[in-house]
């Protein structure tokens, strides 16, 4: 991606130790916090005695799931309001906000101590004793849904919460009916932890006289924290204000009132002091929601020259012991919206299936479903080729939906807004130099090493959010210099610098001299959603856009007034009014510190802008080497066009996209959460769990961008915050099968570890 450097100014920040994060937080008199967590995948309980634990010097308070139900604590919102198939409605499930009479993962929250120190708090947690009743486990998405598996709710039958139909049967077993040829095809997209370097953490105080409660909190975005927290609490949303500074990482985990937040909101009030709760790695591996874990089937429909007649698939999906409020949402319905990716695919048929298993609860994680959604259908395409004997970039420039045919109704009614996937699959392949990849494979096969290379295509619905608006501010007080309010902050995106940006722009300003304040409660902003779905730049950014030219639509009144000139000779460029034809001029700032009393200026402007959506679109190209003898493999080159609109920052939507595929990468090649059949994680640290290195990318990411303008907001920009996820995800996975295929291996299931590799070739060789 070209244009001119711009780093992130929070940067210096906070690599020099002077962010602000939850745990950087203290108030006099606080006192600490710790969960007593379940160790059983499911069990009924019979009896909590804590009173060794309260008796313990030091602890203040020791509450359980009686304490909750007393306080009349209940659950999550579920965003789920359509029907299923056969007008199936969603199940809801109720989690006690500490468990009472059931517990139903490893690392649900059982008992909340609070003491003077966390290490008492700690100490004391162990002496609560919890009499468990085992009842049996299901861990398996698939085992739990079968006859005489154990049941997590009586309500529910089969653990089956959710079935969601999109698309038509009837059309697409027509299309099957006709097909030359059917390729057919089996993925698993393991469960993964989002693992931002912030683990879960909180402080809460509680005011008695205003009866308001504060809670300091990583989050990606305070309104949609705050509704969580009214629902599961019962306390109205203007008794509860949620304060984000600076989050260390929101992966998508991060946006929800965790059940740990309203035990620290009672706990507060209980104790009439500060609490403050910071959690271990350890319970960030077990209480953070997870990502992914889906098993995806998905069969694609070829006429016999390579054009595709038709798509079927069913997920199943792995929801865990309860429902996250946007969990069984984004596994259903969105991915649905794309279901048919880049391609002309006249039609489609789908089955999502969200089930309940003794498991950690799942939630969007970087990329939602969206990239089991390229994953399958990429996957497919490169099976499809090799199967039938078609080059498979050709099968997908033929499939392509062409540039014109933009915007593209798919056949489940969504509407793809602009994109050219035909320009992006020609640019990536002739930046990846795909022509003279042949050799390079002769030359790694000369030194004993397999060669793979893949060329993937995605799109993704970027945006939406359950907000009809979103309000920001402009406020310029005493000083003139603007003060911008958001609700969506960043949680590594770069808001801080990209907004002022946005702004600087119109009023001819340096941004430097302008600040972001976002989730604030005692702001402007207060309605709106928060940092999700790769939507930030376009419905925040674009709103801030539009307050600013409203702005200074009003300064030029004033400006008129003030310069005692008419309002039709006023003109507006670098970032000052001047009277047409004269040298009279009021800088923007100097005109709102004139009109300013009392911290207000009458230039401070409030906009509410609207929800945005757009379908950002890349082609990926990866090209690796594996070493038969071990497994190992290394990625030797990547190369990435994506569209996502007009940028902002180039810098910074580069990082975007380099992270992103950073994280596919991890799921690719190491992430997974293995459970074992007790419901146990295996997986619970850094020793078991693969993290992604920065050594495991030697070579430098080439990443190009290829903009058509996105028609549905005021900055053509289109989201970018997870498309380097979307289009990491099959790209790596089809390279390391090419590399795979002259070994007639087909297909291995993520994580593609060494291991795995190394098997998978034995098992060929012994075949
Ligand atoms: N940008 C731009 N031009 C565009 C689009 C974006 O310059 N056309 C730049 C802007 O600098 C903007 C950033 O890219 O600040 C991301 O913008 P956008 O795509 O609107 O995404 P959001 O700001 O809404 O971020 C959410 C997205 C999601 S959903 C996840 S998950 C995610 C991600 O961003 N989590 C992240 N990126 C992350 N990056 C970091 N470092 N940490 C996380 O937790």
């Amino acid at each position: 991606m070209s244009g001119k450097f711009h780093g992130r100014r929070e940067d210096h920040r906070l690599v020099t130790g002077r962010g602000r994060y939850t745990s950087d937080w203290s108030f006099p008199d606080q006192v600490y916090a710790h969960f007593l967590r379940s160790d059983r995948g499911h069990a009924e309980i019979r009896g909590v005695d804590v009173s060794e634990a309260l008796a313990t010097p030091g602890v203040l308070a020791v509450l359980t799931g009686a304490d909750t139900i007393a306080a009349g604590f209940g659950s999550s919102p579920s965003l789920i309001h359509y029907p299923g198939k056969g007008g199936m409605k969603f199940i809801t499930v109720h989690r006690e906000v500490l468990a009472e009479t059931r517990v139903r993962f490893v690392g649900q929250e059982v008992a909340l101590v609070v003491a003077t120190s966390q290490i008492i708090a700690q100490d004391a947690a162990e002496k609560i004793v919890v009499d468990y009743h085992d009842l049996p486990v299901v861990v398996d998405a698939e085992e739990a849904l079968k006859p005489g598996a154990p049941q997590l709710y009586d309500h529910v039958p089969n653990n089956l919460v959710f079935d969601f139909e999109y698309g038509s049967q009837e059309a697409a077993d027509a299309a099957f009916a006709s097909a030359a040829h059917v390729t057919k095809l089996v993925a698993d997209a393991p469960r993964i932890v989002g693992n931002p370097m912030e683990p879960k953490a909180a402080l809460v105080t509680y005011d008695a006289e205003k009866d308001v409660y504060d809670l300091y909190a990583p989050s990606q975005g305070m309104t949609m924290m705050r509704a969580g927290l009214s629902v599961g609490t019962g306390i109205p949303e203007s008794q509860l204000r949620v304060h984000a500074h600076d989050v260390g990482g929101g992966f998508g985990i991060r946006g929800e009132a965790y059940s740990e937040y309203c035990s620290l909101l009672l706990a507060a009030k209980k104790v009439g002091r500060p609490v403050k709760w910071v959690s271990t790695r350890s319970e960030t591996f077990v209480s953070d929601h997870h990502g992914r874990a889906a098993k995806l089937f998905g069969e694609l429909a070829l006429d016999k020259t390579g054009k595709f007649l038709g798509v079927r698939f069913q997920w199943i999906v792995n929801t865990g012991g309860y429902l996250s409020s946007p969990g069984p949402f984004t596994n259903t319905l969105p991915p649905s919206m794309h279901a048919v990716n880049v391609y002309t695919i006249p039609v489609v048929h789908g089955l999502h299936r969200v089930v309940l298993t003794n498991t950690t609860p799942t939630t969007p994680y970087r990329g939602a479903a969206r990239p089991n959604v390229s994953y399958i259908v990429e996957r497919l395409v490169d099976e499809a080729a090799r199967e039938m004997g078609i080059d498979r970039v050709e099968m997908r420039r033929i499939n392509a939906i062409p540039r014109e045919a933009f915007p593209y109704k798919t056949p489940t009614g969504s509407v793809y807004d602009s994109g050219d996937p035909k320009g992006l699959i020609d640019d990536v392949v002739k930046h990846a130099d795909w022509a003279g990849y042949e050799k390079r494979r002769q030359e790694s096969l000369s030194r004993g090493k397999l060669r793979g290379i893949s060329c993937c295509a995605f799109i993704e619905p970027a945006g939406g959010g359950g907000s009809p608006v979103e309000e920001v501010a402009i406020r310029f007080g005493d000083s003139g210099n603007p003060i911008l309010y958001t609700v969506s902050g960043p949680s590594g995106q770069g808001h801080e610098t990209t907004y002022p940006e946005i702004v600087g722009e119109v009023f001819g300003m340096d941004p430097e001299e302008i600040t972001l304040r976002f989730s604030d409660p005692d702001g402007p902003a207060q309605r709106g959603d928060g940092t999700i779905g790769s939507r930030s730049l376009m419905s925040h950014g674009g709103a801030l856009f539009q307050a600013a030219q409203e702005v200074v639509k009003k300064g030029r009144e004033l400006a008129a007034q003030h310069l005692e000139a008419g309002v039709e000779d006023i003109e507006f460029t670098e970032g000052a009014y001047r009277v047409r034809g004269t040298d009279l001029a009021v800088s923007l700032t100097e005109l709102s510190r004139i009109y300013s009393k009392d911290g207000e200026s009458q230039l401070d402007t409030k906009f509410e802008g609207a929800q945005q959506r757009s379908f950002p679109t890349g082609a990926h190209v990866a090209e690796l080497e594996i070493d038969p003898q071990t497994g190992e493999l290394e990625l030797l080159s990547y190369v990435g066009v994506d569209d996502c609109g007009n940028i902002i920052n180039h810098t910074l939507a580069e990082g975007q996209v380099h992270g992103g595929i950073m994280q596919g990468l991890g799921q690719v090649f190491g992430e997974v959460c293995v459970y074992d059949q007790s419901g146990q994680m295996l997986s619970g640290s850094f020793m078991d769990y693969c993290m992604p290195r920065a050594g495991d990318l030697t070579k430098e990411l080439k990443l190009f961008d290829r903009p058509i303008p996105a028609p549905g907001n005021p900055l053509g920009a289109k989201g970018v915050g997870e498309a380097g996820t979307t289009g990491s995800v099959p790209t790596l996975a089809n390279a390391v099968i090419d590399a795979l295929r002259p070994l007639g291996i087909n297909h291995v299931d993520f994580p593609l570890t060494a291991s795995r590799i190394w098997r998978a070739i034995k098992n060929s060789q012994a075949a």
